[in-house]
């Protein structure tokens, strides 16, 4: 009995923290966008930022995208030259953090497009976590010049979306 006792207060506590945030959305994503490539390519490459602003961590496990067959999250690891993808099976984004999917660590892999893609253009995606909470963003096409260039205007993660 005093343990159950203890684990319905902790469980009160939860909710009372969960509810500070009730303005503020649990989970935020930024500034997404995908890589261009030559029409040819087989797959693109998409960066974004998720913010999770909640006391728990959150997992994202799918992303879909009506364009694309399949969405992978991917992880590059560099052992001497060789750099390999790993695929992960999800990402977990711990509490009041933000994790960066971005050129040089990890990417989300755009497989089986279903049309070609040009600077410019715009992918939906849907961003599916383990608690159930869906994301729809829509990412633009750039190219890695334009990303390097506009470093400064993109650095404004004000627009943030969010369903
Ligand atoms: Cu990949």
């Amino acid at each position: 009995m005093g343990n159950f006792l203890r684990l319905f207060g902790l469980l009160a506590l939860g909710l009372a923290a969960s509810s500070t945030f009730a303005g503020e959305a649990e989970i935020q994503v930024a500034d997404p966008w995908v890589q261009a490539a030559p029409p040819s390519a087989k797959v693109l490459a998409a960066y974004l930022e998720i913010k999770n602003n909640g006391e728990k961590p959150q997992t994202l496990a799918e992303i879909t995208s009506p364009v694309f067959g399949q969405v992978e999250i991917h992880r590059t690891t560099t052992r001497g030259n060789i750099a390999r993808m790993e695929h992960l099976k999800e990402l977990v984004i711990p509490p009041r953090s933000s994790v960066a999917i971005k050129p040089g660590g990890m990417h989300l892999m755009l497989m089986g497009g279903k049309n070609p893609l040009r600077a410019g253009d715009q992918v939906p995606m849907t961003l599916i976590f383990k608690n159930g909470e869906k994301i729809a963003i829509s990412a633009a096409v750039r190219s890695m010049q334009e990303e390097d260039a506009g470093n400064s205007q993109h650095a404004d993660h004000s627009k943030h979306q969010h369903h």
